[in-house]
């Protein structure tokens, strides 16, 4: 077998199912290859932020490696913003990039897509990954693949192989499986020890679920670690959709001021608060009326386990997790807690009023309601936010690092990963990224339902700033650009007309459908609104 058989090999053994890209000269020998070995699917997109996100989508949604292929230099350069969001998000993406061969590099002329030297594109890639290789040695290829793969899905982080472009077709050994670094049992079971008698002492303790459960692939254990615990559990804002449809109770989302005002209560006045996976940013605590006091928290993230001025290091999650288990006996059957999940809202009359975003939040909800959960893909904006009126279900969104034009690619990425049909929550600005991408889903065989919040506003920094008039984006007739990229587009100004929108959307199988949901200007959802009010309220002197 050669180097990319192998390296495919490798990637499908830890989890890889496809392989995102578009090509280049530097890659084209690669791309041969991938084609020709028929090892993993090949989906070509129209830009590399596309394929990155799409890629990382696939990751996020079905555990294990996402793999994006590219071009030096003009490529790779376009996955940087990508690549930043999966190491902030901690998505273990894997990038393939093309490289010139070492007798071009020694020509002496500069070679195209060369910036300052030929190992720029090398230097921007470390700043970005949590490891990194060059395959131009074959007896040293199988050992460095096996290192970086098996280093991006222990840290759950993004890492880079580049590929120069005589090496594809290089007969290559298998690539060997590195055992897992020993764990300390001596340090595992204190930390595991601690933290149960930290929850025991605690009178308000509570279980905040964040996005590492998912990529460790421990949401049924955690879920049934807090059975057995029996306390409270809410997700971060990035967890959103956690632990959905596996039977535990949860309280909600986590939101600070911009959410449930009890629940925000109860979480920052916990004196237990145990953080599993919970990624600690701005976005997903700043806005609090009461800072959430880390020194009372209980945080396991990143492999390393705090509490006080405790600090276990070199502890995985998933290790954790099993030590607490070992020591929590399951409660007798009826006896566990069950937090009462709130009870959904009340939906106004499906009528001819111009839709406001809480009116899709109520509508997406009706459809899964009826038809059983379909997984989201959301973006950065009031979309996010309305989300958090829907149902809990599975949710892709960069909730924490919050690039726009994420979601179209990722709701590509998300289906030809599980071959579920994904439901697309978009703004305008957002779609005007990279909704291009659609036009790639008839030909694969994608059908994502996409609504497009169309305010033809970038509403989100226009609630910061409102007199800016470089926040108005025009309104754009999305609808009619469906059928030109092989969907179907439906206009929508009413609450009655999104409804029957979303049904034939729903009905309608093999094209992407867009409903372009025209919101009225200033019209946004509750979430977005208490945001605001809050960080005004919290950036105030004094
Ligand atoms: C890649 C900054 C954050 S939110 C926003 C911008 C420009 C406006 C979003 O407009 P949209 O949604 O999509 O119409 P809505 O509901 O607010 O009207 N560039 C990138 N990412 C981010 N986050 C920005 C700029 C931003
Ligand atoms: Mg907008």
């Amino acid at each position: 077998m050669n180097l990319t058989e192998r390296l495919l090999q490798a990637l499908a053994r830890r989890g890889a199912t496809e392989v995102f890209g578009i090509p280049g000269d530097f890659a084209l020998p690669l791309f041969r290859e991938i084609e020709r070995s028929k090892r993993l699917p090949l989906y070509t997109l129209s830009h590399e932020p596309a394929v990155g996100f799409a890629a990382d989508a696939a990751s996020r949604i079905r555990g294990g490696l996402g793999v994006a292929a590219v071009t030096y230099g003009a490529g790779a350069f376009n996955l940087v913003n990508v690549v930043a969001g999966a190491y902030a998000e901690r998505v273990p993406l894997v990038v393939l990039s093309g490289a010139p061969a070492a007798h071009e590099a020694a020509s002496g002329y500069l070679l195209h897509h060369q910036v300052k030297t030929l190992d720029s594109q090398w230097r921007v890639f470390e700043e970005l990954t949590a490891d990194r290789a060059r395959l131009d040695d074959m007896r040293q290829a199988p050992q460095l693949i096996a290192r970086v793969l098996d280093t991006a899905l222990r840290e759950s982080l993004p890492v880079y192989l580049e590929i120069p472009r005589d090496m594809p077709g290089r007969p290559c050994d298998e690539v060997p499986d590195t055992p897992p670094p020993p764990i300390d049992t001596q340090a595992l079971a204190a930390c595991a020890d601690e933290l149960l008698a930290r929850l025991r002492r605690a009178e308000r303790p509570m279980l905040m679920v964040g996005v590492e459960v998912r990529r460790y692939a421990l949401e049924d254990r955690v879920a049934e670690l807090a059975r057995r615990l029996g306390v409270p559990v809410v997700t971060s804002f990035m967890g959103r959709g956690l632990l959905a449809g596996n039977g535990t109770a949860l309280r909600g989302t986590y939101l600070g001021l911009a959410g449930d005002v009890e629940l925000a209560a109860d979480v920052e006045g916990s004196d237990g608060l145990l953080l599993l996976g919970v990624i600690v940013s701005d976005t997903n605590f700043a806005v609090s009326a009461k800072r959430i006091d880390l020194r009372f928290a209980i945080q396991a993230l990143g492999g390393r386990v705090v509490m006080g001025h405790h600090v276990y290091p070199d502890l995985p999650l998933a290790a954790l997790i099993d030590a607490l288990l070992e020591r929590v006996p399951a409660p007798p059957a009826r006896t566990a807690h069950a937090a009462a999940t709130p009870a959904p809202r009340e939906a106004p009359p499906i009528d001819t009023t111009p839709v406001v975003p809480a009116d899709i939040a109520d509508a997406v909800n009706r459809l899964l309601r009826r038809h059983g959960p379909m997984p989201i893909a959301c973006d950065v904006g009031d979309c996010l936010f309305t989300a958090m009126d829907m149902d809990p279900t599975a949710l892709i969104a960069p909730g924490y690092y919050a690039t726009m034009g994420y979601a179209v690619p990722a709701a590509l990425g998300l289906q030809a990963a599980t071959g579920q049909r994904p439901i697309v929550l978009v703004g305008d600005g957002a779609f005007q990224m990279t909704g291009w991408e659609l036009g790639n889903a008839l030909r694969h065989g994608w059908d994502p339902i996409v609504l497009v919040f169309n305010n033809a506003s970038w509403e989100m920094l226009r609630a910061f700033e409102p007199e800016g008039h470089f926040n108005d984006r025009g309104t754009w007739d999305f609808a009619a650009m469906a059928a030109g990229m092989g969907g179907d587009g439906h206009l929508v100004r009413t609450r009655a007309e999104l409804e029957a929108a979303l049904a034939r959307a729903h009905a309608t199988r093999g094209r992407f459908q867009l409903l372009d949901i025209r919101l009225a200007p200033g019209a946004r959802s509750p979430t977005l609104e208490r945001f605001v009010n809050a960080v005004r309220r919290l950036s105030m002197p004094g």
